[in-house]
């Protein structure tokens, strides 16, 4: 039977099948299952689902090799993407039974840690979609990124226990030996179905190994790291400020190579395909730095055991790999030690000697040899000599690579550097988080978008459609109210559905300037503490974890966790504002609160944030981006017009300017403006100190006024010229409902359907399965 016809009918069958998996798992009818059992009904017939359909096959595959892949929950998803979501919601109702309900009992992967991983996972839903094969490989972390827990207005990390027994993962049979200089580890696969919509079937190959022991965490997220046997699969990017940390995530970064490499060539030698002609059958796409070793490894493995010539090994693996730069900020282009190397992964070591050799032969310029003065190895560098492409993210931060960072490496291989502007995946951040206005939308312009979403500026058509505004403006309505109600469940904080949602949600990180947002608040409050109210109250809402071992990123957590308890119980200013920092922000959470969004918040310095991928997700939703030019931004800024977006703060050239001539002295704007000085030194005043820790307060102070690498004080009053301004045209009701409806109708451009097209078309070159 084909594999087409076998879904049809559990489709057919659908209801048959849930009531049969209910009594093989529990004993009973599907009515009688709690929701966690329903949950667990779901999964199994889902996945059966999924076993059956269409694998997407074809001459050439794209191999997307990353140490994250921030999927989230699957089951709405994968029902909406395998075209069972409306028929599996007739079935629960008919059982008094609620999807939402259901979702809560499904554990979220925490296998990323933000937009990186999250992008990963975008892309392989773009790829199914596209009917692409592709698959992407991955590490099977046993808690992922830590669980965060506030205690005391501080961040505490716990370990988050994702794993369970009855899973989406399969496992396989299929084990690979992986050798390091001083032990051998055994490595097993598992296969998780990435569904397309409509389309078939990829995976997603996540590598463990069996010797993991989970009890080796001691309090919070502490473990023995030297271990490798018992921790290496146990925690993504564990601590990374000692010598141990860094050895662990080498030994992470190679036994995810190692089993990418030793996957690639069975599959190569299962198809009887030549070797010397690897790249008409696998791209290999590394994200970020981190998966570099790919190409020694595979440079050594074709030397080594399939007798080529060292010069045909090089040849072949660069014209297979191709890498993306995800960051300009130094700290995350990696530069190992040879020494680690050394000690973790001698056997790759004369081969990175090699190729270093022969660029040093060929180029004279220090700047871009691969291993530097201080015997310390450059991962990007790797990349970009013996990779055939070389891609940013976004416009502006291509520019920067070409112009600035990358520089010299642009002269050298300018045919290699490209654009590919990021995208999201639509069917997650608008079809399955916010299901009224995926109705509206289709109601209006019909289904079409969902497949190519440029056809959402068809909306632009009603821009003068006060019934269809205002269907729109009463979805938003909705989803607030809906929020409002989850908070209050999840953060036991009330808020006031008709103020405006103004968010900000994404790492903690000192370039994405959640200190400035702060020193707003702190304005705002000592504004209404003076008697100026605002027109309509007012909701600040953050999201974010910190590295554990970012010392300021947790001193800002605890700024705004003191500001939190301060303005929500002054009965002064809790009716005209709140602050809420919502506990352990994930993709889960986020799929709350953006369709409730009125203000998207990106405020990085501008030049730091490579692009940025929660602002096109807020976008299509509705909300108004507040924003620095920098990123995607500037894309979106491009598109939707002044009219259309909030932009304040230096442009990126002027920032690169300053770090250039050292010139930036934050201390002089705190002593020209009353307005920064009364907010900079509120967080350690008095009333600050009296909710937080002096220690934390003091340092993130003192950081402020000496240092303060990210400029947050020479934007600070324009930042709070453009937020009082977006605030009061929120009051002109028709004006924001047009800006809402034009952020919707113009961000058909930022589908991840559009990236991975261009990915395809400029790097992979893949044949559609048909
Ligand atoms: C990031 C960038 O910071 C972010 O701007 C970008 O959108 C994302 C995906 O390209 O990649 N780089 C990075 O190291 N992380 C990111 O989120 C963690």
């Amino acid at each position: 039977m084909s594999t087409n016809m076998q879904r049809d009918i559990l489709v057919l069958n659908l209801e048959e099948q849930m009531e049969r998996s209910a009594e093989r798992q529990f004993d009973k009818t599907f009515a009688d299952c709690t929701d966690k059992e329903a949950y667990y009904v779901l999964l199994d017939v889902t996945n059966e689902l999924m076993r059956v359909a269409e694998p997407i096959v074809g001459e050439k595959k794209i191999y997307y090799i990353s140490m994250e892949f921030l999927i989230g929950k699957l089951l709405s998803n994968n029902l909406i993407n395998l075209r069972v979501y409306d028929k599996v919601n007739q079935i629960l109702r008919k059982n008094g039974k609620k999807l939402a309900d259901i979702e809560e009992y499904e554990p979220e992967p925490s296998l990323g840690n933000g937009g990186l991983g999250r992008l990963a996972a975008c892309f392989l839903d773009s790829i199914a979609t596209l009917k692409l094969p592709g698959e992407g490989i991955g590490l099977n972390y046993h808690y992922g990124l830590f669980k965060q827990v506030f205690d005391k207005n501080l961040q505490n990390a716990e370990k988050d226990a994702w794993q369970e027994n009855k899973s989406w993962l399969e496992k396989t049979d299929t084990t690979f030996d992986v050798n390091f200089g001083d032990k051998k580890v055994v490595s097993r696969l598992y296969n998780l179905y990435v569904t397309g919509y409509d389309s078939g079937i990829n995976k997603l190959r996540l590598f463990d190994i069996e010797t993991v022991d989970e009890k080796l965490v001691k309090k919070g997220i502490n473990f023995d790291k030297t271990k490798i046997e018992k921790n290496l699969t146990l925690f993504l990017y564990p601590d990374d400020s000692d010598e141990a940390g860094n050895l662990l995530r080498i030994y992470q970064e190679y036994f995810l190579v190692s089993n990418a490499a030793q996957l690639i060539l069975h599959e190569m030698k299962e198809r009887q395909y030549d070797l010397h002609k690897l790249y008409d059958h696998a791209v290999i796409q590394i994200n970020d730095t981190h998966p570099t070793m790919i190409i020694p490894e595979l440079i050594r493995i074709l030397v080594e055991e399939k007798a080529f010539s060292m010069d045909d090994a090089i040849d072949v693996v660069s014209k297979t790999c191709a890498y993306t730069n995800h960051t300009i900020l130094a700290e995350a282009l990696e530069t190992w030690p040879l020494s680690y190397l050394e000690k973790v992964v001698p056997q790759l070591v004369p081969y990175i000697k090699e190729l270093d050799k022969r660029i040093r032969a060929k180029v004279k310029n220090s700047k871009v040899q691969i291993i530097d003065k201080e015997k310390k190895v450059h991962m990007a560098f790797i990349d970009i000599h013996y990779g055939f492409s070389v891609n940013g993210v976004a416009a502006i931060h291509t520019d920067i690579l070409k112009n600035t960072e990358l520089n010299d490496f642009y002269k050298l291989y300018p045919e290699k550097f490209n654009n590919k502007t990021n995208g999201i995946t639509f069917r997650r951040w608008l079809l399955s988080c916010n299901h009224p206005l995926a109705d509206l939308i289709a109601d209006t312009i019909g289904d079409g978008y969902k497949k190519d979403a440029t056809r959402l500026e068809e909306l632009l058509e009603h821009e003068n459609d006060e019934g269809f505004l205002d269907r729109l403006d009463s979805i938003k309505q909705e989803k607030k109210k809906e929020l409002a109600a989850y908070l209050e469940k999840h953060e036991g904080v009330k808020v006031d559905p008709t103020s405006i949602y103004d968010i900000q949600v994404k790492r903690l990180h000192e370039y994405k300037r959640q200190q400035m947002n702060a020193l707003y608040i702190i304005h705002k409050y000592l504004e209404i503490k003076s008697g100026k109210k605002p027109v309509r109250p007012l909701t600040f809402i953050f999201g974010a974890k910190a590295a554990p071992a970012y010392v300021i990123a947790k001193d800002i957590i605890h700024l705004l966790l003191c500001l939190q308890e301060i303005v929500n119980n002054d009965p002064d200013v809790s009716p005209y504002m709140k602050v809420i920092f919502v506990e352990n922000y994930n993709v889960t959470y986020a799929e709350h609160l953006i369709p409730a969004a009125d203000v998207s918040e990106q405020i990085s310095l501008a030049s730091k944030e490579a692009s940025g991928t929660s602002n096109m997700k807020f976008m299509l939703n509705g909300a108004v981006t507040l924003g620095t030019d920098d990123g995607a931004n500037v894309e979106i800024h491009d598109l939707v017009g002044d009219d259309n977006i909030y932009i304040f703060g230096i442009d990126s050239d002027t920032v690169i300017g300053h770090y250039k001539k050292a010139d930036y002295v934050s201390k002089k704007y705190y002593e020209k403006s009353p307005v920064i000085k009364e907010a900079v030194d509120f967080i350690v005043s008095k009333q600050c100190l009296k909710v937080g820790k002096k220690e934390n307060l003091t340092r993130l102070y003192n950081e402020l006024l000496n240092k303060d690498w990210f400029m947050t004080l020479i934007d600070l009053e324009s930042y709070i010229e453009a937020k009082d301004r977006i605030f009061a045209d929120y009051e002109d009701r028709n004006k924001w409902k047009h800006m809402m409806l034009v952020n919707i109708a113009k961000a058909g451009f930022f589908s991840s359907d559009r990236t991975i097209m261009e990915y395809n078309r400029d790097i992979w070159k893949l044949q559609k399965a048909d």
